[in-house]
């Protein structure tokens, strides 16, 4: 019964016209005339006395009565959570706010209240006139139904990505088109092929520059203009950055993933590299510093969210475990499923892959209705667009929606929010497995169809997960040969509970294997990962068209099949080789395991899973309840590129730091035994700290030098150098990671730079892949780090 509190609150509000003519004479000092209720959700601290649901009651009421409000129970299936409404006719509204706050912000077992505000609310049916959005399947399908992202009943609600802007980092992006114009954003926009603001595509020989616009229009176009199709996120701003129509180098993508990340919440990226089933690449040093520099500083802090297509290289073989862009822990990866569900001929698995969304299939299969360029041969509208290229901007827009109802979620949230929400379906490809924390994950579909509906729910009620905690494990030296299929060569390592204790990890995230392998021809590995709960992930598959003789070298492969599982215990991994006996063996020289994760329980992670299907009634996305934000930091945008400059500050901070602590301590050790006649003077100068004893003061000057140490000023970062070793291969940079508003954590990542290699952007027309090359320069000027 509680339960429907808010929703028929609600009702009356939606009543309230009525209720006004019969309530003229209250003689309320409220502008509209209406009386309103004032109510107030009250968060309890749950580990209240012995933590128990009665207790926590008998709380509430005790609370309510102090503030002189009526107790109206627990707010649906938020447990903890309880509204409290104001009854009383004496008192004035801002005695009563008044009050309550006063009380409320002292109290030690309230973690947070607010007072709700009341929603108007009118319920529209959509009618677009916008000619092609009958033809929009995956919005609305009534071909196969429940084949569609159930994206109306979220627009219904008013939910359009209002507040949200979105950037699509391609070849440009046409916002002259009707369908984009109104709802463009140039202040997110960059043009770094040629390097002005401007991100007009340009006309090229094939008429192939219209792939960002097209994006773009999945995303956000116009709505009842009478023109072409709708977006899915249609109240949103776009972007556009422009930077595949030409070279691409590993800087200019560190640009792009960072440009304006102040504005632009999400990155749209439906490009990767090469498609072809041989290519074992990702981002570069730089590329990655970007990542992860995003999500540590982007969106105020929340980190900017990037959605990146698994790839289109399926009739190759290819495996989106083998592109460095799908498997970075940073990025959402996005796959395709055609109208029917099913794997197209296009799409690859892998075990980094978070769920997947609607696009084209075979001939048969409908494909994406999106805008267009109306340059050379567009219309500024098309029927054709194809591949995990329409997928990821579908997804992109589906996470504006999200960030809307809560625009504090971070960049873990959204992925986490995915994983809970993203539904199963019966499909003969895909082979479900269920992992220890219930969850349903396959090497096609990742944790299944996305669902704006259930996405926004959930995001509407979702509190931020704990810090990101992780745990490296040493560099494993194995040396030994790998045999041939069926015999497998098995290594595991045990993580106990004290390699966790550090960072509180206790359950799982992304899990990453780091490996370096010599084997004749690649494509012949075949690589598992075993978890402690037994969950099984093909990081490694096998590929036919992948003959390198160069192994891997500190590669890293991910998946996120254990998501919500206990971290601690052993965790295996089996290789085999499937090649032929005449080639040399393999040989499996070291490997690495690295955990990421948060200090939420198992009993935390089916806590959180039972608030997100709670949430799916459409309550909370009706009611005007929202859960508090935190306002994000200021972080400034700077117009030039900073990743280096960045890092090298936070190396000398860093480096600073450890030379002020070792000072630090060896003052300690030194006053703990000098003798009463010596004194000390620390002093910052040129590149070095000096230390320097002066002699001939005695007695008082003691205690002095003690609290000279203490006070010691930090060395400004210009003062001091520091000896930072690059080599070839392993360029390793310093990051502050800092996953919420609140907490900040130091973490020193080394992270290698995988061999050059070339791009592709996913674009299938009429279902033959045209895939583009645009190459990038892999030899990246070291020098930009100094
Ligand atoms: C609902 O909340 C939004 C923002 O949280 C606010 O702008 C709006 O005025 C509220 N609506 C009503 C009817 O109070
Ligand atoms: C679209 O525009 C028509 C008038 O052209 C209007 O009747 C209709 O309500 C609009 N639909 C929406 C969803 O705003
Ligand atoms: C789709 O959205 C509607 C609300 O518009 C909701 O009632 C329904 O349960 C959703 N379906 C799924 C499968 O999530
Ligand atoms: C939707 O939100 C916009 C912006 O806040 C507001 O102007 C409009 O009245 C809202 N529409 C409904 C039906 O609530
Ligand atoms: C996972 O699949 C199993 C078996 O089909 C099903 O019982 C369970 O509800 C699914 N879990 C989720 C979270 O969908
Ligand atoms: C891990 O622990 C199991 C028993 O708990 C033990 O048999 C095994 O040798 C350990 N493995 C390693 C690599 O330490
Ligand atoms: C780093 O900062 C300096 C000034 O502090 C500036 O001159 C230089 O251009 C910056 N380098 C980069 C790559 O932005
Ligand atoms: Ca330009
Ligand atoms: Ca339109
Ligand atoms: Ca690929
Ligand atoms: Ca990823």
């Amino acid at each position: 019964m509680r339960r429907y509190v808010i929703p028929l609150m609600c009702l009356c509000f939606v009543t309230w016209p009525l209720f006004l003519l019969l309530s003229t004479h209250t003689g309320s000092n409220d502008a509209t005339g209406l009386v309103e209720e004032l109510t107030w959700a009250v968060r309890l601290d749950p580990s209240h006395g012995s933590g128990r649901r009665e207790e926590l009651d008998a709380l509430a009421e005790v609370l309510s009565h102090a503030v002189g409000l009526e107790n109206r129970g627990v707010i649906g299936e938020l447990k903890d959570h309880y509204l409290f409404a104001h009854i009383g006719h004496g008192q004035s509204k801002e005695n009563t706010r008044r009050k309550v706050h006063a009380i409320f912000t002292q109290h030690d077992s309230v973690r947070w209240f607010s007072e709700q505000k009341l929603l108007k609310r009118s319920k529209r049916s959509l009618h677009f006139n916008d000619p092609k959005y009958p033809q929009q399947w995956h919005l609305h399908n009534s071909r196969s139904p429940g084949m569609d992202i159930n994206v109306t009943g979220v627009w219904e609600r008013n939910v359009t990505g209002r507040g949200v802007t979105v950037v699509v980092v391609d070849d440009g992006v046409q916002y002259t088109i009707q369908d984009i114009q109104p709802n463009y954003s140039p202040e997110g926009s960059y043009d770094l092929n040629s390097n002005d603001p401007d991100p007009m595509p340009r006309p090229d020989g094939y008429s192939d520059n219209h792939h960002g616009t097209r994006c773009a229009g999945e995303i956000a176009a116009v709505p009842n203009n009478s023109f072409c199709a709708v977006g899915v996120a249609y109240g949103s701003r776009i972007a556009g950055i422009r930077v595949l129509d030409g070279p691409l180098t590993d800087s200019m993508e560190a640009i792009a993933f960072n440009k304006h990340y102040q504005i632009n919440d999400i990155y749209s990226c439906s490009w990767g590299p090469d498609d072809d089933g041989k290519t074992v690449d990702g981002p570069h040093q730089l590329g990655k510093a970007a990542l992860q520099h995003g999500v540590i500083a982007g969106r105020k802090g929340f980190g900017s969210i990037f959605v990146v297509a698994s790839g289109n290289g399926g009739q190759y073989d290819d495996n989106c475990n083998y592109d460095g862009y799908a498997n970075s822990i940073y990025t959402v990866t996005i796959g395709a499923v055609n109208e029917a569900g099913e794997m197209p001929f296009y799409a690859e698995e892998c075990a980094s892959m978070l769920a997947v969304t609607f696009s084209s299939g075979d001939k048969q299969m409908r494909s994406i209705v999106t805008s267009d360029w109306d340059l050379q041969k567009g219309t500024g509208c098309t029927e054709g667009h194809t591949g995990t290229s329409a997928a990821a901007p579908i997804a992109a827009g589906m996470v504006a929606l999200m960030l809307q109802v809560r625009p504090c979620l971070t960049w873990r949230d959204v992925q986490h929010i995915i994983v809970f929400t993203a539904t199963k379906y019966e499909d003969h490809q895909a082979a479900w497995k269920t992992n220890g924390a219930g969850f349903n994950h396959s090497h096609q579909h990742g944790f299944g169809l996305l669902n704006a509906w259930r996405l926004t729910n959930a995001a509407k009620v979702w509190e931020s997960v704990p810090y990101l905690a992780s745990y490296v494990s040493p560099v494993l030296k194995e040396n030994k040969n790998i045999p041939l299929v069926p015999h497998v060569l098995e290594l595991s390592w045990n993580v106990t509970t004290a390699d966790l204790l550090l960072s509180g990890m206790r359950t799982l995230e992304h899990v990453g294997v780091t490996v370096s392998i010599t084997h004749p021809r690649r494509g012949n590995l075949q690589i598992q990962l075993f978890c402690p709960s037994g969950m099984s992930s093909l990081i490694g598959a096998t590929r036919k068209l992948d003959a390198d003789p160069n192994g891997f070298t500190e590669w890293t492969f991910s998946t996120v099949r254990c998501w919500g599982e206990n971290a601690e215990g052993a965790y295996r991994i089996l290789v085999t080789d499937v090649g032929e006996e005449t080639l040399k063996r393999g040989v499996f020289q070291t490997w690495q395991l690295t955990l990421y994760g948060s200090s939420w329980t198992p009993e935390d992670v089916a806590e959180r899973r039972r608030l997100v299907e709670e949430s799916q009634g459409g309550q909370f996305l009706n009611d005007n309840f929202s859960l508090p934000c935190p306002p994000g930091l200021e972080i400034s945008e700077q117009d030039s590129y900073t990743i280096t400059n960045n890092t090298l500050r936070t190396l000398m901070l860093l480096g600073c730091f450890a030379v002020f602590w070792s000072l630090y301590y060896t003052v300690e050790l030194y006053l703990s035994r000098i003798s009463s006649s010596s004194d000390l003077d620390l002093s910052c100068e040129g590149s070095s700290c000096i230390l320097s004893r002066r002699q001939g003061s005695s007695g008082p000057r003691q205690l002095e030098a003690g609290l000279e140490t203490e006070s010691l000023p930090l060395c400004g970062s210009n003062d001091v150098a520091v000896d930072y070793e690059e080599d070839e291969d392993n360029v390793g940079h310093v990051a502050l990671y800092r996953h919420q508003p609140s907490t900040t954590q130091f973490r020193l990542m080394v992270e290698n730079r995988p061999k050059p290699q070339n791009n592709a952007i996913f674009d299938l027309q009429d279902n033959e892949d045209t895939v583009r090359h645009d190459t990038r320069d892999g030899d990246t000027n070291l020098n930009e780090y100094g």
